[in-house]
C-alpha cells in the first residue's frame, strides 16, 4: 500500500466510507477529464461534523462557471441534485444552509450535488457589471443549466463509474427562474424540478417594480423617505394589514391567504403630530406605503405590475429599507438590473429612478425574452415525464407572487387543470417572505426535495405539505405554528 491508500484505508475505518471513491476524488485534479472542466482542487472532506464525508470538487466549468461539486464518499443515493444561484450570482456559497446555492440538505440525503456561482464572478450584492458582455449575460439567463448537467455527469461517471438514477433542479428567487427555465428550455435534463419565489418575470420585477419602490420611497435630495430607522413601524403595519386582511380568507389564523382580496387602508393609523412617535405615520410616509401597496402605474393611471402584498412589511426591513449611505437590497437591485440586464445596449451613468413608466416599457422587451422565465409551453417536460413543484411566499415583498400565480394559470390554460396538475403544481405560502434568507414568519421550514422524490419515484402526488416553524418560537404576533400547504388555487389551512 502507497501512501494515499494508506490514508484512504485509515479514512475509510474512520468514517464508513469507501476506500474506492475516496482515492478517485483524491486523484481526480490530476486526470485530464475533458477540455470542459479544470479541476483546481479535488480532495475528501471529512472533518464536518454535520455532513457525511464527502468528496469536494472545485473548479470551473467552460466557458468560465465557477462550481463546488460534494459527492457522498459513502452511501450515494444513486442521484443528482443541481442548485440554481441566487440574486445576481457571482458566488458559490455551498455552505450558506437555505439560500438557492446551497447544497447540504441534498447531500445528507446521499445526493451528489453541485452548486456554481452562475457563470461570473462577484461578492457585491446587486452588482450586475458583468452583464455588459453579452457571453456572460447569455450564461447567467440559462446556459448555465446545461453547461453544468453535463459536466457535473461527466463527473460523477468519473467517481462512481455510472450515471445518476434521478437528477433534480432546485433554486429560489433566480434560483427559481433558473428552475423554471430548466423546465422550458431544457425538458430532458431533470426528472424533478424545485422553483422557489421564482423571478419568472424579471423584467417587469427587476425593471418596472423595481424603479417604481425606488422612485416612490425617494425624496427631493435622492434619501429614502422609509429609511433603516422605519422598522420601528413595521410591526403597526403588520397588524394593521392583518387586522384588515386576515379574515377575507374564510380563516382567522393570523395569516393572509387571499392577499389579492384585500385593499389596505391606512385610516386607522394615527397621523404624527409634533412629536415623532414609531405609532404615527407622517403623510409623507403614508403616500410612500400606498405606492408600494398598489404597485407600479403610469400617468393615465393603468395598472404595470403588482403591489407589494400585504402582510409581507416584517420583511420590507431587510429588502427596502436603507439609508444613502447604504441603500436598501432592493435599491441595489434595481440600480444593477436597469443599467446592465434590461436593455440590450446597457446605457452608461444611468439610474434606475430615471426609467419612465410611460416611454420605457418595450425597451425591456429584449432582454426580457432572454431573462424571463414565463413560457407557459411545458409539453416537451412533460412528455418526458418531468415534474414542477414551484412554491412562493405569500408575503414576497420582492419577487411578487402573482408572477407564479399568473404563469400556473398560464399553464393551466394551454393544458387544462388535470393534465398540468400532472407534471406541476403551485404552492402558496402564507406570511414566508422571500426564501428563507431570514428568519421568517410563519412557516419557514418545508421539506420539498422529500415531497418531489415521493413524487418522481414513488408516484405519491403532493395533495398537501406539511410546514412548520423553528424560528420566532416567542413571535406571539402570528399565531400559525404548523400548517399544511395545498395545491394552488387550494390554499394552505394553519392551525389555530
Ligand atoms: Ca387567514
Amino acid at each position: 500500500m502507497g501512501f494515499n491508500e494508506v490514508k484512504m484505508f485509515i479514512l475509510a475505518l474512520f468514517t464508513g466510507s469507501s476506500p474506492d471513491i475516496a482515492a478517485k476524488c483524491e486523484t481526480l485534479a490530476a486526470l485530464d477529464l475533458s477540455p470542459k472542466i479544470q479541476i483546481t482542487s479535488s480532495k475528501t472532506v471529512s472533518e464536518k461534523s454535520d455532513l457525511p464525508a464527502f468528496c469536494q470538487i472545485q473548479g470551473t466549468i467552460k466557458p468560465h462557471i465557477g462550481f463546488e461539486a460534494r459527492f457522498p464518499i459513502g452511501e450515494w443515493n444513486g442521484k443528482y441534485f443541481q442548485a440554481g444561484c441566487g440574486g445576481y450570482c457571482g458566488q458559490i456559497l455551498p455552505d450558506r444552509e437555505t439560500h438557492s446555492n446551497s447544497i447540504n440538505h441534498a447531500l445528507r440525503r446521499g445526493y451528489a450535488a453541485i452548486t456554481t456561482d452562475g457563470g461570473h464572478q462577484s461578492d457585491n450584492i446587486g452588482d450586475a457589471s458583468w452583464a455588459t458582455n453579452p457571453e456572460v449575460e447569455k450564461i447567467y439567463a440559462g446556459e448555465v443549466i446545461p453547461h453544468t448537467h453535463a459536466a457535473a455527469f461527466q463527473l460523477i461517471n468519473e467517481i462512481y463509474g455510472r450515471k445518476p438514477s434521478y437528477s433534480y433542479f432546485s433554486g429560489c428567487s433566480n434560483g427559481g427562474r433558473l428552475a423554471a427555465k430548466a423546465a422550458q428550455e431544457y425538458p430532458d435534463l431533470f426528472n424533478g424540478i424545485i422553483s422557489g419565489c421564482p423571478v419568472l418575470n424579471l423584467s417587469g420585477n427587476g425593471g418596472i417594480l423595481a424603479s417604481w419602490v425606488l422612485r416612490a420611497n425617494s425624496d427631493a435630495s435622492g434619501n429614502p423617505i422609509l429609511d433603516d430607522q422605519f422598522k420601528d413601524k413595521l410591526p403597526m403595519l403588520e397588524q394593521n394589514a392583518i387586522a384588515q386582511c386576515d379574515a377575507l380568507d374564510g380563516t382567522t389564523d393570523g395569516a393572509i391567504q387571499s392577499p389579492e382580496k384585500c385593499y389596505v387602508t391606512l385610516d386607522e393609523i394615527p397621523a404624527c403630530g409634533q412629536k415623532k412617535t414609531k405609532s404615527c405615520l407622517t403623510e409623507e410616509e403614508k403616500t410612500v406605503i400606498r405606492k408600494l401597496y398598489d404597485g407600479p402605474i403610469n400617468s393615465v393611471g393603468e395598472k404595470l405590475f403588482y403591489g407589494i402584498p400585504p402582510g409581507s412589511e416584517r420583511y420590507w426591513a431587510v429588502w427596502h429599507l436603507g439609508n444613502k449611505k447604504n441603500p436598501s437590497i432592493g435599491t441595489r437591485l434595481a440600480e444593477g438590473y436597469l443599467p446592465f440586464l434590461g436593455f440590450p445596449d446597457d446605457p452608461a451613468n444611468y439610474s434606475a429612478i430615471e426609467f419612465d413608466l410611460d416611454n420605457d416599457l418595450l425597451k425591456l422587451e429584449t432582454q426580457g425574452r432572454l431573462l424571463n422565465a414565463m413560457n407557459p409551453d411545458l409539453g416537451a417536460f412533460s412528455e418526458a415525464g418531468g415534474k414542477m413543484i414551484m412554491w412562493h411566499g405569500q408575503a414576497d415583498p420582492l419577487v411578487l407572487p402573482n408572477q407564479s400565480i399568473d404563469y400556473y394559470n398560464d399553464v393551466v390554460k394551454k393544458f387544462g387543470k388535470q393534465s398540468t396538475e400532472n407534471f406541476f403544481r403551485l404552492f402558496l405560502v402564507p406570511s414566508m417572505g422571500h426564501c428563507w434568507e431570514l428568519p421568517a414568519a410563519l412557516p419557514d421550514r418545508m421539506n420539498m426535495l422529500q415531497v418531489m422524490e415521493d413524487w418522481v419515484e414513488n408516484g405519491i402526488e403532493p395533495t398537501k405539505i406539511a410546514v412548520h416553524s423553528s424560528v420566532d418560537e416567542d413571535d406571539n404576533s402570528l399565531n400559525a405554528k404548523e400548517g399544511q400547504l395545498h395545491p394552488y388555487p387550494s390554499l394552505a389551512t394553519y392551525s389555530p
